[in-house]
C-alpha cells in the first residue's frame, strides 16, 4: 500500500468514526426533541446535524473538490455567525429525515472527492488536512451535541460504563513544581493541528507550581461551604458582577447535597472527582479562595508536553504515542470525569495527572494569536475569536474525540459559560 493509500484510509476511518457518533446522539431522541431547544445557550440539535454536513460541503465538496453545491440554498441558514444559537430553531431548518439525507448525500460527494483528490501537493490537502479539519470540526460538534443531551430535561437516553477507579489515591492537594526555562508551545509539525496551534514558538518561563490533579468535587464544595459565592474579594469584578445577576451559588447541575443531575439521572458527586461544569469566573475565585490563581496557557502547555530528560515538547503528557483508553478519558467512552489518580499510565514526566481528558480545564489566557499565526484556511475558523475576552480551556474532556484532542489543541469559550465539560486546576508563582 502506498504512503497515500494509507492516509485515504485513516481519514475513511475518522470520517466514519464522527459520523457514527453525530448519528449516535441524534438518534438517541425522538424527531421533537431533535427539532426543540433544549437552552437557549444551544442550538437544537438537528441543526448541528445539518451543519456539520454544511461545512463538508463548504469546506470539502465545493473548495477542495470543486464540485457543484448539493444545496447552496441552506448555506446562511447554517452559518453560524449569521444566527446566534438562540435564534436557530425560528429558521426553517431542514426537518429530521431531510437533515440525515442531506449529510450522506454530502458525504458520498466527500468520499469521492477523497478517492480522487491527490492529498499532497495542493497546500489544502498536505496530509489530508482540510479531511482532518472537518472530521474535527463534525467531532467538535458531537460534543457540543454531548453538551445539549446534558441540558435536556426527560428521562435518561445515553448510557456509558463508569471510568477506571484509582489504585493509588492520589492527594488532591498536591503540586508539581516545573522548573524555570524556555520550552516549545505550540506546533508546525503536528499534521492536522489547527491554525492557533501555529507555529511552534519558544516561551521562557519562571519556575512555577501547578496542581498535580485538577480541582476536585471535595475542594470545590469547601470553597462553597465557606461561602466563597457571597464573598466579593474572591471575584474579579465581572466575575462578581456575574455572579450575582446570573445567581450563581454552585457548579451547574449541582443540587448542593454532594448529588448531581447527569445526562437525566442524579448521581452522588465522587469527592475524589474533578469538579464540572464552573465558568471562569467560579474557577478563578475559588483560586484566589485558595491563595493561588488559575495557571497561564504557556505554564498548562509547559506541564502538559515538556520533557525535563530531552528538553523536547512531546504531543501528550505521556509521550508521543497517540491517547488510548489506558492514557486518558477521552471520546465518551465514560459520561463522567474519572476520579483524580485513575489514569498512572496518562501522567506527565513531572508527575502532573490527568491534564489530557476528563475536563476541559480554564487557564487565565485570553485567546489570541501565537507570534507568527497565518490564517489557515478561514479566518472564520480561529481568527476572528482573538482578542474579544474569550479564555482558553486546554486538554479535552470525557467528552473529546482524541482526533480533537492534543498536546497543543486550544478550546475557547466565555468565561461566563458552563454548560460546556470544563473544570480547571490551579497554579502559583514559586520565588
Ligand atoms: C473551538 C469549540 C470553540 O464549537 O464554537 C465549531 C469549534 N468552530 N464550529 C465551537 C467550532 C466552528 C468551536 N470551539
Ligand atoms: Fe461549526
Amino acid at each position: 500500500m502506498t504512503e497515500t493509500d494509507t492516509l485515504r484510509e485513516r481519514v475513511a476511518v475518522e470520517l466514519t468514526r464522527a459520523r457514527e457518533r453525530t448519528l449516535t446522539l441524534a438518534d438517541a431522541v425522538d424527531d421533537h426533541d431533535l427539532v426543540r431547544q433544549h437552552s437557549p445557550l444551544m442550538s437544537p440539535l438537528v441543526w448541528d446535524v445539518a451543519h456539520v454536513g454544511n461545512q463538508e460541503e463548504l469546506w470539502l465538496v465545493r473548495d477542495v473538490g470543486r464540485r457543484e453545491p448539493v444545496r447552496a440554498d441552506i448555506d446562511t441558514m447554517y452559518d453560524a455567525f449569521q444566527h446566534p444559537r438562540a435564534d436557530r430553531p425560528a429558521l426553517p431548518l431542514l426537518d429530521p429525515t431531510e437533515a440525515r439525507a442531506y449529510i450522506r448525500t454530502v458525504r458520498d460527494k466527500a468520499l469521492d472527492v477523497l478517492g480522487a483528490e491527490p492529498l499532497a501537493g495542493r497546500r489544502l490537502t498536505t496530509d489530508g488536512f482540510v479531511f482532518g479539519l472537518i472530521v474535527q470540526h463534525e467531532q467538535q460538534h458531537d460534543e457540543t451535541m454531548l453538551a445539549t443531551h446534558q441540558l435536556r430535561t426527560g428521562p435518561a437516553v445515553l448510557d456509558a460504563p463508569p471510568p477506571p477507579a484509582p489504585d493509588v489515591p492520589v492527594d488532591d492537594r498536591a503540586e508539581v513544581v516545573v522548573p524555570a526555562g524556555a520550552f516549545t508551545m505550540g506546533t508546525s509539525v503536528e499534521p492536522w493541528a489547527l491554525d492557533n496551534e501555529r507555529p511552534g514558538h519558544t516561551v521562557d518561563l519562571p519556575a512555577y507550581a501547578i496542581d498535580a490533579v485538577p480541582v476536585t468535587n471535595r475542594r470545590y464544595a469547601e470553597f462553597v461551604a465557606d461561602g466563597g459565592y457571597d464573598e466579593p474579594r474572591w471575584w474579579t469584578a465581572d466575575g462578581w458582577a456575574h455572579r450575582r445577576e446570573a445567581g450563581l451559588t454552585m457548579p451547574m447541575h449541582w443540587h448542593g447535597d454532594g448529588t448531581a443531575t447527569r445526562f437525566g439521572r442524579r448521581t452522588d458527586l465522587p469527592p475524589d472527582e474533578p469538579v464540572l461544569h464552573v465558568c471562569w469566573y467560579e474557577a478563578a475565585a475559588f483560586a484566589a479562595w485558595a491563595g493561588r490563581r488559575l495557571p497561564t496557557e504557556a505554564e498548562w502547555e509547559k506541564a502538559a508536553r515538556w520533557d525535563p530528560a530531552t528538553g523536547r515538547s512531546r504531543r501528550y503528557p505521556w509521550g508521543d504515542d497517540d491517547p488510548t483508553a489506558r492514557h486518558a478519558n477521552l471520546g465518551q467512552r465514560h459520561l463522567r470525569p474519572a476520579r483524580v489518580g485513575a489514569y498512572p499510565l496518562g501522567v506527565s514526566p513531572l508527575g502532573v495527572h490527568q491534564l489530557v481528558g476528563d475536563v476541559w480545564e480554564w487557564t487565565a489566557t485570553e485567546f489570541t494569536g501565537y507570534p507568527g499565526f497565518t490564517v489557515f484556511p478561514y479566518r472564520e475558523y480561529s481568527e476572528v475569536f482573538f482578542d474579544r475576552g474569550y479564555r482558553v480551556l486546554r486538554g479535552g474532556s470525557f467528552g473529546t474525540d482524541p482526533v480533537a484532542c492534543r498536546g497543543t489543541f486550544r478550546n475557547w469559550d466565555w468565561p461566563v459559560r458552563r454548560q460546556i465539560f470544563a473544570g480547571f486546576r490551579t497554579a502559583r508563582d514559586v520565588a
